[in-house]
């Protein structure tokens, strides 16, 4: 069962509480800064349940929370999950962890939350939504205010590994559990591998990762006068992150560049054009690589293009579906023999 989260506004004259329409223009608050989600308790139960019921693990401590009336569904902490907290929860539930790597303001954040966001309205790719440790950092990065992309240095190794923070989905397709933990680590990291510093010192999550999502600045390649420079530095960050210590095979790559509602359509085929270039890179450097555009918060507040595909290649394939063989009917079944029985 999905988690029905009831809507209310950080402004106090918005109606999308009481009438469900949002005072900024927002179909249904989705994509607004000011939404807040505060999910119904039993509905929140609802879903653990069912989740539960899938993969047989019961989480007391969510129940526990669960059954307070009217507590928010976040439960620990307000921000991302560092490496350990997030190796804890991994061990309830088979976990991918979806490292999203590319520079300041390139869209890697807005990745994320536009996932979460997605799941407001319902099932989303197939995958319903069973809850999440980071309600709550999914919430602030949702406000203006929000200082995710924040530029401060920081320079020692203790902190490389504290800043290794990630966001988490708990999601049930095919009537499996899946943690996702998706990665929100500051470009500031990024751009030290994209100069020459080691990958494995600046993103020790590198070795970590199931996927890498390489985030190529959509905005920048509109620019005539940029497009250039930033592919170069697309191409070095590859080299970076595919470097001992950096992303391992089996870790695959795909290489997204965000913010496609600004391209037109000749630079979209110029863009088109690199990718499939850095494509062969990548597949040279022995990791498997694939390519894609999307507008995960499109300008004109318009439906974001190229998400669902983008996170369905985020989870792991579907299990195939066994069809069972039956050659020869064993016959000292009774019930195998049941509508001859009955005829
Ligand atoms: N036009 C447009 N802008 C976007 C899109 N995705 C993100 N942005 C904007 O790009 C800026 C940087 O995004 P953010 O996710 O914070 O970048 P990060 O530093 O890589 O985490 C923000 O102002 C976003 O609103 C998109 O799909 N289209
Ligand atoms: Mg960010």
């Amino acid at each position: 069962m999905t988690v029905a989260p009831a809507r209310s506004c950080l402004q106090n004259n918005c109606p999308i509480a009481t009438e469900g329409e949002c005072l900024e223009g927002f179909e249904n608050g989705l994509g607004c800064p000011n939404l807040q989600m505060n999910v119904d308790a039993s509905a929140g139960d609802s879903a653990d349940q069912s989740l539960d019921r899938g993969d047989g693990v019961n989480e007391d401590e969510d129940d526990a929370v669960l059954s307070r009336p009217q507590t928010l569904v976040n439960i620990r902490g307000d921000a991302a999950l560092t490496l350990p907290e997030a190796e804890e929860l991994a061990s309830a539930a088979p976990s991918r962890v979806i490292l999203v790597a590319g520079e300041f303001e390139s869209g890697k954040t807005t990745l994320a939350v536009q996932i979460y966001a997605q799941f407001l309205r319902g099932p989303f790719a197939d995958c319903i939504f069973g809850g999440s440790r980071t309600l709550r950092a999914f919430d602030v990065f949702q406000q203006p205010s929000r200082a995710s992309s924040g530029r401060e240095r920081s320079t020692t190794r203790a902190t490389r590994e504290e800043g290794m923070r990630l966001l988490h989905l708990r999601l049930l397709r095919q009537g499996r559990v899946q943690n996702l933990f998706i990665s929100d680590v500051r470009g500031e990291y990024f751009e030290n591998v994209i100069d020459g510093a080691g990958a494995d010192a600046e993103i020790p999550l590198a070795a970590r990762a199931d996927l890498c999502v390489l985030v190529i600045d959509g905005r920048t390649l509109s620019d005539l006068a940029t497009r250039q420079n930033a592919m170069s530095r697309a191409r070095l960050l590859l080299g970076g992150l595919t470097e001992p210590g950096g992303i391992q095979s089996p870790c695959r790559l795909i290489l997204a560049v965000t913010k496609s509602d600004l391209l037109d359509e000749e630079t979209s085929k110029w863009v088109k054009e690199q990718l499939h270039k850095l494509r062969t890179r990548g597949e040279e450097r022995g990791v498997h690589t694939s390519t894609t555009l999307v507008a995960a918060r499109p300008d004109d507040i318009g439906q974001a293009q190229g998400l669902e595909q983008l996170f369905d290649r985020m989870l792991p394939a579907p299990e195939p579906f066994i069809q069972p063989q039956f050659d020869a009917a064993p016959k000292d079944r009774v019930f195998w023999n049941l509508p001859k029985v009955l005829s």
